[in-house]
């Protein structure tokens, strides 16, 4: 007799045809295979291993190298069911059209059958997926990032409690790429694409479409957030999620070194990228980290912005599209230093600076989380952390403080709902509009997201000690054009004040959008800012915000009747609290 996942295998490989399968156990031996296999085929080079052990650089094809959105689908039975922010399709159009693309997509290739577990193994948090493959690249890549092989194998056993996904580079053409998402059936097929979310399908479909789906069955939360533990001078953790769009800091912030270490508050990793939480017995929402590596941007990342990772970077770890220099070292802009002469730019030519950076703005680093200095020693605990703390953030140049408390759940959740961000390179588009970002799942949300600000309000009545939750913004610039806040190591300050609104202390004033830290409110010894900047940086300015309500509004108008009513009427309380605050002033 045959198990539900040798069936899928089965029937996967009529489709797609290769010339053998393997499935995988997780093992050393078989990475090292897998590498030798990216080495031969040509796309894949060994690093320096005196200063970069067992790293590698690959170069996905150069028109491959980001996620690509509009590319993305749910197919859920009703394209009301997907909602107005996600394209959907048909689920059986779907299977036909894209069925036809994996038909034969595996000729001439090995199809690697990837167990895996998005979770700490014992995790009852936990859940387990397959991929099934042809790139040995993504078979590397989920190494790092989940926890591959026998014991997820031994988790499914004979049962059929594994969310299966199908991906195949196919042709690589863009006309033939699709990432289709089936929650119904809770399976998920890729092709087309070799990079990161569209192809390690552990991460973005099953951690966060898949995932979001059955925490909303189920009564848990998936959610686009890393989690850290700040460690205050009597030696407690607390622990916060944070969540920000692709590209904007979730990394250096979860992995921050902090500039007030020397008074006691310290930050612990737990995660730099997604959250599940479930209510625990103790009345909190306990958080797990489902992914077992970093996958980051590296542009932008060097000492002074992340020196934890710059650490863990030093061995074991693949590079995507980034650069090489002439002792094959990766390289990429801001990793501190003159670029060196030699370099080879990340499509493999001679880097020419007039011709664009040498690094793709969207190179990464896929890297064991324990790996770094600042992993937390509960980062793999079963029963997860508890999450006293949620934290809201985008790029806004303007309107945005650099932190403000909601006034209590029902208003944060709208607060999260309002969320907006300049688009970064993480998806292909146009980079620095603002675009809304509803808890920065605008991606990554695989049903209607009215419903899914219902499952946050739903939830905010069900957690005995729910987070308090926050929006912070690090990127808020004066009338030069230059951030008003240093950011990095820095933020730590705006985490401490978190940290005492937690506790019921921090000074704060109450404005229409929340509470703003007094003036007096951050910890900012140490720090050269002056009041004039303090003062911008805490400012609500309520001409801003004025045609903030009006682009919510019309945001918010997509959904129709299926936007919860609390919502709406958290809309309108906003624009009367600011025109009680113009009639004071008047
Ligand atoms: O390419 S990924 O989707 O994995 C990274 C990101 O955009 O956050
Ligand atoms: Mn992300």
């Amino acid at each position: 007799m045959s198990t539900p996942l040798e069936r899928w295998v089965d029937e996967t490989a009529k489709l797609t045809k290769p010339d053998r399968v393997v499935f995988c156990d997780g093992s050393e031996a078989e990475y090292q295979g897998m590498i030798a296999e990216m080495l031969r085929g040509g796309d894949s080079y060994a690093l320096n291993d005196k200063s970069y052990a067992n790293c590698y650089l690959h170069r996905s094809n150069a028109n491959d190298v980001a996620r690509t959105e509009h590319l993305t689908f749910i197919c859920a039975p009703t394209k009301d069911d997907a909602g107005p922010t996600n394209n959907w399709m048909d689920p059986e159009a779907a299977k036909r059209k894209v069925g036809a693309l994996f038909d034969g997509a595996m000729r001439k290739r090995t199809m690697y059958v990837v167990p895996y577990i998005m979770g700490p193994v014992k995790s009852p948090i936990s859940k387990v997926g397959v991929e099934v493959t042809d790139s040995a690249y993504v078979v590397a890549s989920m190494r790092i990032m989940s926890r591959m092989g026998k014991a997820a194998m031994e988790r499914i056993g004979s049962s059929s409690d594994f969310v299966p996904g199908l991906h195949s580079l196919g042709d690589l053409d863009p006309t033939r790429r699709y990432i289709l998402h089936f929650p119904q059936e809770k399976l998920i097929w890729s092709v087309g694409s070799g990079y990161g979310g569209n192809a390690l399908l552990g991460k973005k479909c099953l951690a966060l479409r898949i995932a979001s789906v059955m925490a909303r069955e189920q009564g848990w939360m998936a959610e686009h957030m890393l989690i850290l533990g700040l460690e205050s001078p009597g030696g407690k953790v607390t622990y916060m999620g944070a969540a920000f769009p692709s590209a904007c800091g979730k990394t250096n912030l979860a992995m921050m070194v902090s500039a007030l270490e020397s008074q006691g508050y310290k930050v612990w990793t737990v995660g730099d990228d997604i959250a599940w939480m479930q209510i625990a017995p103790d009345g909190y929402l306990h958080a797990i980290n489902p992914e077992a590596g970093f996958f980051g941007v590296a542009p932008g990342t060097g000492m002074k912005t992340n020196p934890n990772v710059m650490g863990a970077l030093r061995k074991n770890t693949l590079f995507t599209n980034v650069a090489m220099t002439p002792e094959r070292e990766p390289w990429w802009e801001g990793i501190g230093g003159e670029a060196p002469t030699g370099l080879i730019n990340w499509k493999g030519e001679k880097w020419d600076p007039s011709k664009g950076p040498a690094a793709h703005p969207n190179s990464r680093y896929t890297v064991p989380a324990r790996q770094s200095p600042s992993i937390s020693p509960k980062w793999e605990a079963p029963e997860g952390v508890p999450i006293s703390a949620f934290i809201f953030g985008g790029r806004r140049t303007r309107l945005a403080p650099l932190v403000y408390e909601s006034l209590d759940w029902q208003h944060g959740v709208f607060v999260g709902a309002t969320m907006a961000s300049e688009t970064t390179a993480a998806a292909t588009g146009d980079v620095g509009i603002t675009r809304r970002d509803p808890m920065a799942m605008l991606p990554f949300c695989g049903y209607n997201m009215a419903d899914y600000f219902g499952h946050w309000l739903e939830m905010g009545k069900k957690i005995p000690k729910p987070p308090k939750i926050f929006h912070v913004n690090w990127f808020r610039k004066g009338a030069d054009g230059k951030f008003l806040w240093p950011g990095y190591g820095e933020n730590v300050r705006v985490l401490k004040w978190i940290l005492e609104r937690v506790e019921g202390q921090g000074a704060a004033q109450e404005t229409p959008i929340g509470y703003v830290p007094a003036m007096n409110g951050l910890t900012l010894d140490g720090l050269k800012i002056s009041d004039e900047v303090l003062n911008e940086l805490l400012r609500v300015n309520p001409q801003d915000w004025e045609s903030e309500i009006g682009d919510t509004k019309d945001f918010f108008a997509k959904f129709g009747n299926r936007l919860p009513r609390e919502i709406r009427e958290e809309h309108e309380e906003l624009a009367r609290r600011f025109s009680r605050v113009a009639g004071v002033a008047r």
